[in-house]
């Protein structure tokens, strides 16, 4: 299948470039370093060093002999992007091209312009490059389980069945995000669902909760295909922040009271997830909505696993309650449908013991580049 992925160059985009080309699938990959740009802006530079993108693709070839595309250039350019999808006629495309950090959102009106217009006008164009030119192309866009919120019912899984003075509809289920990046995906689904409505393209949106990890098979074919792996307060995700404060020995960073809960899966099941949507498309006329995650805990209990394993490990760990950055609720009710992707397939990877000591292990290895500066917390919510 020819595939485009936008954000190729990402956490998720690359693993997931890697994963389709060595599936067999035609793919190309588009992103315009944003991300990397950002990272540089903020001191917030990834553990390992990553080549970038055409140098990326050259050692994955030349070590599995699969190709991928690559253009360089910006999704919020629309004689760019039109391009591509005119020229590259894909079935589908993943979209991963969002400014994907939420306290780099919530630093001030600068950046939160930026996160905006960003992931708003990467959305808007790639929904009018596919009704343009290859209305039949399954739109896999990346959302997140952060549009929910943290509501006091049961989450679904995307839509909520209303009655309202005895008669009944479906909407989508009500979001209430808790940072400016969030509530640029809440916007996406929006747009996303008016343009399913009218002109009856077909769309996936992935409700990902935070993801953790740095293995995957062809990641692990070489130490210079490890996607970008942050750990600081801006890009690093909670997990991957905890494993990288066991190793340098600094308490892990419980923000609060600890008791925030989410949905968590391992960046191998991104790519599984993200597989078996484009294997099952979405109906034409269908804004299909899935929820991603495999597993739930709350900080603390996050905390606490990373801190046996490391103790085992020899890594003396502690952890420590700061003041919470963000505004957010600590303690609150979290019960989310999540059946859809298991239906579809998914065979989940747990965060077992034994995934963290692996991942602890990675982490070790690269213990020389870990910068101590980038662990406390920098941006606050609405200081
Ligand atoms: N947290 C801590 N200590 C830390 C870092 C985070 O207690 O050192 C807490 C946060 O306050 C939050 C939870 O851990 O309650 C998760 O934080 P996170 O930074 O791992 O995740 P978040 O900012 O929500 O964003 C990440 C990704 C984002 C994705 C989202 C999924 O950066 O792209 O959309 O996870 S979700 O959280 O389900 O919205």
């Amino acid at each position: 299948m020819r595939v485009i992925i936008l954000g190729g160059d990402g956490y998720l985009g690359w693993p997931t470039a890697m994963r389709f080309a060595a599936l067999g699938h035609e793919v190309m990959v588009v992103d315009n370093y944003l991300r990397r740009n950002i990272a540089q802006e903020t001191c917030s530079e990834a553990l390992m060093p990553n080549p970038n993108l055409t140098e990326r693709v050259r050692i994955f070839e030349e070590i599995s002999r699969y190709k991928i595309r690559v253009e360089i250039g910006d999704c919020c350019d629309f004689s760019f992007i039109e391009k591509v999808f005119a020229g590259f006629q894909p079935k589908a495309v993943v979209h991963y091209a969002e400014q994907p950090s939420a306290p780099y959102s919530m630093i001030g009106y600068t950046e939160a312009l930026k996160t905006f217009n960003n992931n708003l006008n990467a959305t808007f164009n790639v929904i009018w490059a596919v009704i343009q030119h290859c209305p039949n192309c399954h739109i896999i866009k990346l959302g997140t389980m952060g549009e929910y919120g943290t509501p006091n019912i049961d989450i679904e899984e995307g839509w909520l069945e209303i009655e309202h003075k005895g008669r009944k509809d479906k909407f989508l289920y009500p979001r209430q995000a808790g940072s400016l990046y969030h509530t640029t995906k809440v916007l996406d689904t929006d747009l996303l669902w008016f343009y399913v409505r009218l002109y009856g393209i077909r769309v996936t949106d992935l409700m990902q909760g935070p993801v953790y990890g740095l293995s995957t098979t062809e990641v692990n074919l070489d130490e210079r295909l490890m996607p970008n792996f942050h750990y600081d307060d801006i890009f690093g995700t909670v997990v991957n922040r905890f494993l990288v404060q066991a190793v340098a020995g600094a308490p892990l960073t419980v923000y609060g009271r600890g008791g925030q809960t989410r949905g968590y899966l391992n960046l191998e099941d991104t790519l599984q997830c993200v597989e078996l949507a484009m294997d099952s498309p979405a109906e034409a006329g269908q804004l299909r909505i899935l929820n991603q995650f495999t597993e739930v805990f709350s900080v603390n209990e996050l905390a606490e696993k990373v801190q046996m394993v490391g103790n085992r490990m020899g890594l003396k760990v502690q952890i420590k309650a700061i003041d919470n950055p963000r505004k957010e609720k600590e303690e609150h009710y979290y019960s989310v449908k999540h059946h859809g992707l298991l239906e579809l397939g998914l065979q989940p990877h747990f965060m077992t013991d034994d995934i963290i000591a692996k991942m602890l292990e990675k982490v070790i290895r690269c213990k020389r580049n870990i910068d101590i500066r980038k662990i406390m917390p920098r941006v606050v919510w609405n200081k």
